[in-house]
C-alpha cells in the first residue's frame, strides 16, 4: 500500500500525504495503515496484538475488554537523559533541558530510522488534542511501528477521522515520527523540534517517550506554542468541586510525575463531606487560556488516562478502581493465575502465586515487587464514573485556584497560600519534589521541579517563568495560587496527613479562602490555615500530628532558600529579576524575622 492509495483518498492535506510518503521512504515499512479510529479497526488491531503476543487478554469475566502488556524490562519509564529540545540555539532550550542542534538530531536519528520499519507495519494516527470543534484544539499526526502505541493512542486521544476532518487541507499539524528500533537504550532518543512542530522518538515504547501526543506535543511543543500565542500548556490536573449548595468551582493543580494528580482529580469525598461532589476534567495536562471575562479557562487536551497502578485501591481511589473494571490496557502489572491484575497497594491479599510484571512466578515471600513501581493503566476518560459533564466544553472550565504541590518528606507544609500572582509564580518556580519511578534514575532525591514542568518545558525555563509573569496583566480575574504537600512524614517515616479523599478538606479550605470565609495565619512564606479552619469532621488526627503537617520550620526554609539560590544561579541570566528580588527578600526575612 502506498500513502496515496485509495485508503486515504479522503486525506485533503497535501502536506500530510507528502510527510507520510517521506517518512515511508526513510523507514521503508512493509505496510502503511491509516487509522480511522473506528471500533472495528480497534477490534482488528487488538486481535493482531494478541496474536503477536504484544497483548495478553485478561479474564473476560473479571476484566472485560482488558489486556496486559509486558514491556521490555529496560523500557519502563521516561528517560530524561536522552530527551532533547532541538532548538536552533542552546540558549532557547536552557540549562534544565538537554539540547542537540537540529541538524545533528535529524541526521543522527535519520540514520537510525533508515529502513527501520522493514518487515513492519507503519500506523498513521491522526488525532485531536482538546474537544473536537474547540477553537483551542490542535491536530497532531503520529507515525509509529508499534501496535501497542497505536492502540494506546486510540485511548489517550480523540483519534482517527476526527483528526483528518479537523485538519482539512491545512498543513498545521504536529508531526510525530516514532520507531521502536530494537529497544536498545543506546539508541533511544526523544527529540523535539518546536520550530518545526516536529517530534522524532526512537528506541522506546514507553508512555511519555512514545505516545507523542502526551508529554512531547501537549507539553513540550505546546508550551512553546503557548508562549508565542499567549496561553499556557501545563502539567496540571483539572478538578471540579461542587459544594453542598450546588455551586461548582474548578481547581488546576501541578504536581510532578507520580505525585498525586490522577488521585486528586477523581477523589471520593470522605463520608463526613459526603454532600460534596468531585468531577474530573483532566488528570495530567491542562491548556489554559484567558477568557473574555479575564479569567483563566482550562481544557484537557487528552481523552484517556495513563495512570500509575501501584497504590491504587478501593480505599485510596475507588473511582479509579471502577474505571479499570473494563476496556483498559495494563502495562507491567502482575497477573493472577486466573487472568486478573494485581499490584502492590491494591489492598487485597496477593494470591499464593502470581506472574510478576516480567511474567515470572512470584510468591508473597518473593523479595522483588510483583508489579513494576511504574506499572500503569491506560483507560478511556469515558470509563471515569465522576467525569465532568463539562469535559467537552469547547472553551473549557474557569479556574478559581492554581495549586502547586510536591512530594516532600520535610519542609513543605500541608497547604499555604501565596500573597499574590508574583509570589505564586515564585512558589511554583521554586518548588522541590522527590524523584519517583515515573522517570529512569534514582528515586527519592529532592530536586527543583518548577511548576512540575522540569522535564516538560519545551524551552528555557527562565523564559517560561517570564511568560507566566508577562501573562499577568491579561488575567484580570486571576486564580488564587496555593502550595500543598500530601507527603510530609513524621520521624518514624509515616505520612502525617492521611491524603487521598481526605485531601478534599484542604481543597475546602482553599475555596473558603477564596470566598473570604477564613482568615488563616500569615507567615513569612504565605498564609497557612489555623487548625480550627480545616474541616476535620469524621477524621481522627492528633492535634500534634496536624501541627507538624502545617508547620513551617525556619531552619528548613533557610536551607530551602539557599537551594533555590543555587538553582537560580545555575539557570543564569534568564531568571526574571522579579523572582531574584523576591528570593532575596524572602531569604533576608527568614534571617532577620524573630516572630
Ligand atoms: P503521573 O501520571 O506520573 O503524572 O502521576 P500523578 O501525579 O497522576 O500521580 P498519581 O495520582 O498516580 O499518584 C502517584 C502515587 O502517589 C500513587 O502510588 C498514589 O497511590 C500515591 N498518592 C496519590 N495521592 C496521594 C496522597 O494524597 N497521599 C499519599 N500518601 N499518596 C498518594
Ligand atoms: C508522567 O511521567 O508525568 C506521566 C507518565 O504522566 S508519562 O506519560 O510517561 O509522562
Ligand atoms: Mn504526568
Amino acid at each position: 500500500m502506498t500513502p496515496d492509495s485509495a485508503a486515504n483518498a479522503n486525506v485533503a492535506s497535501h502536506t500530510l500525504v507528502q510527510w507520510v510518503a517521506d517518512s515511508a521512504r526513510l523507514t521503508q515499512p512493509d505496510n502503511i495503515v491509516w487509522c480511522d479510529g473506528s471500533s472495528s479497526e480497534r477490534e482488528r488491531l487488538l486481535q493482531e496484538a494478541v496474536k503477536s503476543g504484544v497483548l495478553i487478554p485478561l479474564n473476560p469475566r473479571k476484566r472485560p475488554g482488558c489486556y496486559l502488556h509486558r514491556s521490555n524490562p529496560n523500557d519502563v519509564a521516561r528517560t530524561e537523559h536522552v530527551t532533547f529540545i532541538c532548538t536552533p540555539s542552546a540558549e532557547d532550550a536552557g540549562v534544565t533541558n538537554h539540547w542537540m542542534a537540529p541538524d545533528e538530531a535529524y541526521s543522527r536519528l535519520g540514520t537510525m530510522l533508515e529502513g527501520s520499519m522493514r518487515g513492519r507495519t507503519m500506523y498513521v494516527i491522526p488525532y485531536v488534542l482538546g474537544p473536537v470543534g474547540s477553537p483551542y484544539a490542535k491536530v497532531g499526526v503520529q507515525i509509529t511501528d508499534s501496535i501497542y502505541v497505536a492502540l494506546s493512542m486510540g485511548i489517550m486521544t480523540r483519534m482517527g477521522e476526527c483528526g483528518l476532518s479537523m485538519l482539512g487541507d491545512s498543513d498545521d499539524f504536529n508531526r510525530g515520527l516514532h520507531c521502536t528500533l530494537d529497544l536498545n537504550p543506546e539508541r533511544r532518543f526523544i527529540c523535539h523540534f518546536p520550530q518545526d512542530n516536529t517530534i522524532w522518538s526512537v528506541g522506546s515504547g514507553y508512555g511519555g517517550n512514545a505516545l507523542l501526543s502526551k508529554k512531547c506535543f501537549a507539553l513540550r511543543i505546546a508550551s512553546w506554542l503557548g508562549r508565542d500565542e499567549g496561553w499556557f500548556a501545563e502539567h496540571m490536573l483539572i478538578v471540579g468541586l461542587r459544594n453542598p449548595e450546588g455551586h461548582t468551582r474548578y481547581i488546576a493543580a501541578a504536581f510532578p510525575s507520580a505525585c498525586g494528580k490522577t488521585n486528586l482529580a477523581m477523589l471520593l469525598p470522605p463520608p463526613a463531606l459526603g454532600r460534596w461532589k468531585v468531577f474530573t476534567v483532566g488528570d495530567d495536562i491542562a491548556w489554559l487560556r484567558v477568557g473574555p471575562d479575564g479569567r483563566l479557562w482550562a481544557i484537557n487536551p487528552e481523552n484517556g488516562y495513563f495512570g500509575v497502578a501501584p497504590g491504587t485501591s478501593a480505599k485510596s481511589n475507588p473511582n479509579a478502581m471502577r474505571m479499570l473494571a473494563h476496556d483498559s490496557i495494563f502495562t507491567n502489572v502482575a497477573m493472577t493465575p486466573d487472568g486478573d491484575v494485581w499490584w502492590e497497594g491494591m489492598d487485597v491479599e496477593p494470591p499464593p502465586e502470581l506472574f510478576d510484571w516480567q511474567g515470572d512466578q512470584w510468591r508473597p515471600d518473593s523479595a522483588a515487587k510483583a508489579a513494576h513501581p511504574n506499572s500503569r493503566f491506560t483507560t478511556p476518560i469515558a470509563n471515569n464514573p465522576v467525569l465532568s459533564p463539562h469535559v467537552e466544553d469547547p472553551c473549557g472550565v474557569p479556574i478559581s485556584a492554581i495549586v502547586f504541590g510536591g512530594r516532600r518528606a520535610t519542609t513543605a507544609p500541608l497547604v499555604l497560600e501565596a500573597k499574590d500572582w508574583l509570589h505564586g509564580v515564585f512558589i511554583g518556580a521554586t518548588m522541590g519534589s522527590e524523584t519517583t519511578a515515573a522517570a529512569a534514575g534514582r528515586v527519592g532525591v529532592v530536586r527543583r521541579d518548577p511548576m512540575a514542568m522540569l522535564p516538560f518545558a519545551g524551552y528555557n525555563i527562565g523564559d517560561y517563568w517570564r511568560h507566566w509573569l508577562a501573562m499577568q496583566p491579561r488575567i484580570t480575574e486571576p486564580p488564587r495560587i496555593f502550595m500543598v504537600n500530601w507527603f510530609r512524614k513524621d520521624v518514624h517515616g509515616a505520612f502525617l496527613w492521611p491524603g487521598f479523599g481526605e485531601n478534599l478538606r484542604v481543597l475546602k479550605w482553599i475555596l473558603a479562602r477564596i470566598d473570604g470565609r477564613v482568615e488563616g495565619r500569615e507567615t513569612l512564606l504565605g498564609t497557612v490555615p489555623e487548625p480550627a479552619e480545616l474541616d476535620l469532621s469524621g477524621l481522627e488526627i492528633a492535634g500534634e500530628q496536624l501541627r507538624l503537617a502545617l508547620a513551617i520550620d525556619r531552619d528548613e526554609w533557610k536551607t530551602e532558600m539557599a537551594s533555590v539560590g543555587k538553582f537560580f544561579d545555575r539557570i543564569g541570566r534568564s531568571v526574571p529579576e522579579q523572582l531574584r528580588e523576591l528570593h532575596r527578600a524572602l531569604s533576608n526575612a527568614l534571617e532577620t524575622d524573630r516572630s
